[in-house]
């Protein structure tokens, strides 16, 4: 798969992809959202991938939109486009699971394409923020609502107001960022990971993220009541069986997705 704004790398059952405007610290705009969205559906559509891992360069993840192609946009342009809407969206509704491998900025709509990730390891120069505000406008790709559902109320509401930026350290007190590794292992380690959750089952690892991002989006009972479905579902499939007998008989399981 060749694009002009991301690269893409398949390892084994694990896909890497990063992004690739280095000359504008990876800045997000249209073409390159296109490209991410056409790779995210190949990558989904691919049997032999089970996990994508997404990350930029060491100094930049994304700083944000991209403000020069957002400058001259008029409202009622932005509107009639539904700007940001289409393709920009895509890595959120993948059904495999992404993992957001962060160094450097992540700030504005690089912080919020992170978010929309399964979770985030960073890199020890990471950076997080939102400073919107600070370049004339609001976030606008999901970062007021999945920010605060992350780190709460108050922490969101401090970094969105005022633009600061926060280390990997603190994302990863505030619960914004799963782990924290150093910069010069922080694909290597993504990767691990991804190979981990790589081997398991692919519709059991599809139910198992299904359930969890319903927990940002229903009441507990609601969520509970989906979860104990989801679980129930998992005694249909042969990789249940398989994973059970394998326990029994004290041998790695064989998972076939079924
Ligand atoms: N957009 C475009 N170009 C960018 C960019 C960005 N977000 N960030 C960096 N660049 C470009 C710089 O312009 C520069 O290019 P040249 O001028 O050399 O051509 C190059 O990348 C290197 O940047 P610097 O020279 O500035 O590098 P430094 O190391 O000095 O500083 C920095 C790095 C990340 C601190 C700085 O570049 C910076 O502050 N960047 C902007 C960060 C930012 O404000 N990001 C948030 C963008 S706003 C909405 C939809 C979307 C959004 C909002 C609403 N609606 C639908 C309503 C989202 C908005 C955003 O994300």
């Amino acid at each position: 798969m060749t694009f002009e704004n991301i690269n893409v790398e398949k390892r084994g059952a694990v896909a890497l992809v990063t992004l690739n405007r280095p000359k504008a610290l990876n800045a997000l705009n249209t073409p390159m959202m296109q490209d991410l969205a056409k790779a995210v559906d190949a990558l989904e559509a691919d049997d032999g991938v089970n996990v994508i891992v997404l990350t930029g360069s060491e100094k930049a993840f994304a700083a944000g939109a991209d403000i020069k192609e957002m400058r001259p946009k008029s409202f009622v342009g932005a509107y009639l486009e539904d700007f940001i809407t289409r393709d920009w969206e895509r890595i959120a509704t993948c059904r495999k699971p992404v993992i957001a491998a962060v160094a450097g900025y992540a700030l504005g709509g690089g912080c919020e394409l992170a978010m929309m990730c399964d979770f985030i390891i960073a890199a020890d120069n990471a950076k997080f923020g939102q400073p919107e505000l600070t370049v004339g406008t609001i976030p606008g790709i999901g970062g007021t609502q999945r920010l605060t559902r992350l780190v709460g109320k108050s922490k969101a509401m401090e970094m969105i107001l005022t633009g600061r930026q926060i280390d990997a350290v603190e994302a990863e007190r505030a619960g914004l960022v799963a782990r924290v590794v150093p910069a010069a292992s922080l694909v290597e380690e993504a990767m691990k990971t991804a190979a981990q959750i790589a081997k398991l089952s692919r519709p059991l690892v599809s139910l198992a993220k299904e359930a969890v991002n319903a927990a940002l989006e229903t009441t507990l009972t609601q969520g509970v009541r989906l979860e104990r479905r989801l679980f129930h579902a998992t005694f249909a499939t042969e990789d249940q069986k398989e994973g059970m007998a394998a326990f029994s008989e004290k041998r790695p399981p064989a998972f076939k997705n079924r």
